[in-house]
């Protein structure tokens, strides 16, 4: 292991490769997938991963959301700034992923189970949709007794802000518990992305005894509106619901909570806890042409906006910083960064 160093932010999630091939409507009806749709393989998917890969010319990315913002962070701040945290096996698809981390600097600490496979997502892309499937494999075995071993724990203790994918909230909610408790109890910023609808819908008990704890939750048009449904919002409005999500009781006081909530080429929505007016902030345009694909688009926001929070910037340069990097994002083949690097300059 490395040697010691202080991290400024900490992440944790579900690395993952992407086996992510263009599709089409007979393969989603095959698996019985929607269009545009992140879940969890069950039976009737096992097939998926060989089919993309013999039959539609699929291409092996890394992935995993949270680790995908990790490398977005990494790819904007000075080097050594960025740890992630989750569980790999001991394999080929674990090997791309160390190469992928590699490139950006980005420091990870596996908990690598020898036993298991690492987590593969199948990626259908149709048009600007994506469909994913995913097989946790060994992400699904990160424990606390991971987080809790002193080298790694004294990364979580000297990091300066911590950043959690809740896809994470079907692996392993006390890991997730342990770093809210911290970042409260340090007045460190707690970021947490909402992920995908299935997670207000059916994490709904470990979601809500995290959000005391959220300083910053980002999510998109329809995890909002799955959040406002599962808990009786009753609210369709975007902005309503960031405001309700915003002033949610809250532990920590004092850092007031923000919401943001990205909508694909709308305006970012942005409400602060206990403020009337809701910000928008429009997207950085982008030719129709340059879109090479939009799997990624979200995490990269959350790598963007991230990086913003750690160097203490204001809200609405973290929000341009968050645009900025998910447009680089999109002009790549799934969840990647351009190299040789960009480098961000604000917007006006
Ligand atoms: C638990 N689940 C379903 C997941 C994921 C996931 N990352 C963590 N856990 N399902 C899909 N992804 C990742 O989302 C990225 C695009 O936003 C994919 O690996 C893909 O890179």
């Amino acid at each position: 292991m490395a040697a010691t160093k202080d991290y400024r932010l900490l992440c944790l999630e579900n690395p993952l490769l992407d086996i992510q091939a263009v599709g089409d409507d007979a393969l989603l009806a095959k698996y019985g997938l929607k269009a545009n749709d992140a879940i969890l393989a069950e039976e009737k998917h096992q097939g998926i991963f060989e089919d993309l890969l013999n039959n539609y010319d699929a291409k092996l990315i890394a992935g995993g959301a949270a680790q995908n913002t990790a490398r977005g962070a990494q790819y904007i701040l000075a080097p050594n700034s960025v740890v992630y945290l989750g569980g790999v096996g001991d394999d080929k698809y674990a090997a791309i992923l160390h190469d992928a981390v590699k490139q950006v600097g980005l420091r990870v600490e596996y908990r690598v189970d020898p036993k298991e496979q690492t987590g593969r997502c199948g990626v259908v892309i149709t048009g600007h949709n994506r469909s994913m499937c995913t097989e946790l494999g060994a992400a699904n075995h990160y424990d606390v007794e991971h987080l809790k071993k002193p080298e790694v724990w004294s990364l979580v203790e000297n990091a300066e802000a911590y950043y959690v994918g809740g896809y994470h909230f079907t692996v392993c909610p006390p890991a997730i518990m342990e770093l809210c408790k911290q970042a409260a109890a340090r007045n460190k910023p707690f970021i947490l992305s909402l992920s995908a609808p299935f997670i207000p819908q059916f994490f709904k008990d470990p979601l809500d005894a995290s959000a005391p704890y959220w300083d910053y939750v980002i999510g998109n048009e329809t995890e909002a509106a799955a959040y406002s449904e599962s808990h009786g919002l009753g609210l369709t409005d975007v902005k309503e619901i960031a405001k309700a999500l915003a002033n949610l009781p809250k532990e920590n006081a004092q850092r007031k909570r923000v919401a943001i909530i990205t909508q694909g080429t709308l305006p970012t929505v942005v409400a602060v806890q206990g403020e009337e007016a809701v910000q928008e902030f429009p997207v950085h345009a982008i030719a129709q042409d340059e879109i090479y694909d939009t799997n990624g688009a979200g995490d990269a926001f959350a790598g963007g906006f991230s990086a913003g929070i750690v160097e203490g910037r204001s809200l609405a340069e973290a929000v341009d910083m968050g645009q900025w990097l998910a447009r680089l994002s999109i002009k790549e083949l799934g969840p990647s960064y351009p190299f040789p690097k960009q480098t961000y300059q604000p917007t006006q």
